[in-house]
């Protein structure tokens, strides 16, 4: 028997169109964890208090001008800048959250217009994900909600197309031969306590643990 039990934290991606409650699902989900004394750890990207982080935000809030492989490639370089945390902490036995990750990095380049392999390529062998949740909300819902239309991307057509990309990016992680990486759509046009109910499904059987190896993105 070589294959020893790591009992390593669940790292678990929270992913979805803006507005669609990502970042409300992310803090509820800590709190719960915590209250049931699961060592959890919450992260976001872009996380805009890095050098690289801080020229995105400039770039999102439209104070600066980039171009289009410029920014991806600086969106790709936030993370890795943050890869060897995210396996530490999992390694620890942290349970990590993460508010967005690459899948929104591929999701919005490509909608955009560049090509699907070239944006996904900076982000292979990426830590991977056990659990992402794709929370999923019709445009016209998500344009109701508060904050809508600060930020660069938060016009309707784009959305449409970045919803596009994200099912694509769906059907590759589930349907990628024998990992154990799974994705679930969650259906984040119902209330937020629904919202959280479902999530809550999916990330029970992980919460105390995970005793495979943590994987890499697409490898
Ligand atoms: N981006 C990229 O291009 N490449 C990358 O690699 C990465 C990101 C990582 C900024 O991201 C932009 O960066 C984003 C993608 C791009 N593009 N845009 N635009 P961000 O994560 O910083 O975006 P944000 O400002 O946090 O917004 P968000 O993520 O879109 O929102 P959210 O986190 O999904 O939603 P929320 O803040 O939890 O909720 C929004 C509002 O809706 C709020 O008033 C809530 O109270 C309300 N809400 C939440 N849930 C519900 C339900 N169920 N019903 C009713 N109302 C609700
Ligand atoms: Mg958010």
């Amino acid at each position: 028997q070589t294959g020893q039990s790591s009992n390593r934290g669940a790292f678990i991606v929270v992913e979805g169109l803006d507005r669609s409650g990502k970042s409300s699902q992310a803090a509820r989900l800590l709190e719960r964890l915590q209250t049931a004394n699961i060592p959890a750890k919450l992260m976001k990207f872009p996380d805009r208090t890095t050098a690289i982080g801080k020229t995105i935000d400039s770039y999102l809030r439209s104070e600066s001008d980039l171009d289009d492989r410029a920014i991806h490639l600086l969106f790709s370089a936030n993370r890795w800048e943050l890869a060897t945390s995210i396996s530490s902490a999992l390694h620890s036995g942290t349970t990590l959250l993460c508010d967005r990750y690459a899948f929104s990095g591929i999701a919005f380049s490509a909608a955009k217009g560049l090509p699907y392999d070239w944006c996904r390529a900076p982000d292979i062998s990426l830590p991977a994900p056990d659990l992402t949740l794709f929370l999923d909300v019709a445009p016209e819902v998500a344009r109701e909600r508060g904050g809508y239309g600060e930020e660069r991307y938060e016009k309707e057509e784009m959305q449409r197309q970045v919803r596009v990309m994200f099912q694509r990016l769906g059907e590759e992680t589930s349907g990628s031969g024998g990992g154990r990486q799974r994705w679930v759509t969650i259906d984040a046009g119902q209330s937020i306590q629904a919202v959280e109910e479902d999530i809550w499904r999916a990330v029970e059987p992980l919460v105390h643990g995970v005793d495979n190896p943590l994987e890499r993105l697409w490898e």
